[in-house]
């Protein structure tokens, strides 16, 4: 065991017993939604995936410590504290230890520590990836480079068109990641079921997912793997008025000359504020569904 991890007792006592865990990222409760509203989808978050018979490790950075696993009473402190946290990707976490300090962990973060626990599985709401303009800012997140080196199946909506879908999949081609499709064809676009664009891949069971996921690591592949899940039905928005709110809110970030890893933040509060909190209900429902998912696919691995 890593000295630099810190398990909560049930994540401890699920590794031990080979129970199937779920990790779960904390950048999207201090960085991705407001307060109180974070902590609760966070808490529901755990809950649905109990329900679903896995076991939820919520992973961040307290005190330099790598918690997997993380008490009410820390979920509350990340989620207050919003922006004030750290937004912690790979590159963070050695001086967020070394200063015994705090951080909320990304996908590339969360993927990370997962990995050194020992779980598989992670269900989150977007990722990262290739941002709109990228050919000339080459703002190309962090979590897409994890993806092709940490073997952690993350179980996501898509990806929201504040970034390039288009390049994002060919990004994650030429990184030899699996994008798989649950019960769909095309890459959802977070708020929306459909994007235009094809997944290299289409599975309809929990159990066809665990098995490629046993494979790859059975061949000793070690990259990570993408599985899409599109957001409910009755959840999604109109495509038309969320392009529009999108495109609106990378034109202010573009004025403003936010940059680096302000501006995936800066959208995503854009985009609440515009669509008057409209969009923030579609986000935590496709959250839900994608921790029930995961927690399926835990089990069945
Ligand atoms: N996209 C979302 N919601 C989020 C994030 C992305 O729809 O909360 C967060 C995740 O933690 C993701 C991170 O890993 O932003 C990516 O940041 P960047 O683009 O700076 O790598
Ligand atoms: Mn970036």
């Amino acid at each position: 065991m890593n000295q630099y991890l810190s398990l909560s007792a049930e994540v401890a006592e699920a590794l031990e017993n080979h129970k199937p865990l779920v990790a779960l990222e904390s950048t999207i409760i201090s960085h991705g939604m407001p307060y109180p509203q974070n902590v609760e989808t966070a808490k529901n978050c755990e809950r649905i995936i109990r329900e679903n018979g896995a076991v939820p490790a919520t992973c961040a950075i307290l005190g330099g410590k790598l918690c997997v696993g993380l008490e009410p009473q820390q979920l509350e402190y990340l989620g207050k504290a919003g922006q004030a946290v750290t937004k912690a990707s790979r590159r963070d976490i050695a001086r967020l230890v070394a200063a015994e300090a705090d951080g909320a962990t990304t996908v590339a973060a969360t993927m990370i520590l997962a990995k050194m626990a020992g779980i598989s599985i992670f269900a989150t709401g977007g990722i990262g990836g290739v941002h709109r303009g990228a050919e000339t800012t080459m703002d190309i997140s962090a979590d897409l480079e994890e993806l092709a080196q940490t073997d952690v199946a993350v179980v996501c909506a898509g990806a929201k068109s504040i970034l390039d879908l288009g390049l994002t999949l060919e990004y994650l081609e030429t990184k030899g990641v699996p994008v798989i499709g649950y019960e769909t064809d095309e890459l959802p676009a977070f708020y929306t079921r459909t994007s235009g664009f094809k997944v290299d891949c289409r599975m309809d069971t929990p159990q066809q997912i665990a098995d490629t996921i046993r494979a790859s690591f059975g061949l000793g592949l070690h990259n990570g793997m993408l599985i899409v899940n599109p957001i409910p039905e009755e959840n999604s928005m109109d495509p038309d008025y969320i392009g529009q709110v999108i495109t609106q809110a990378v034109a202010e970030a573009n004025a403003r000359g936010i940059h680096g890893k302000e501006i995936t933040p800066f959208l995503l509060g854009r985009i609440k504020d515009v669509t008057g909190g409209k969009s923030l209900e579609s986000n935590i429902a496709l959250v839900y569904n994608n921790a029930r998912l995961a927690a399926q696919i835990a089990a069945a691995l």
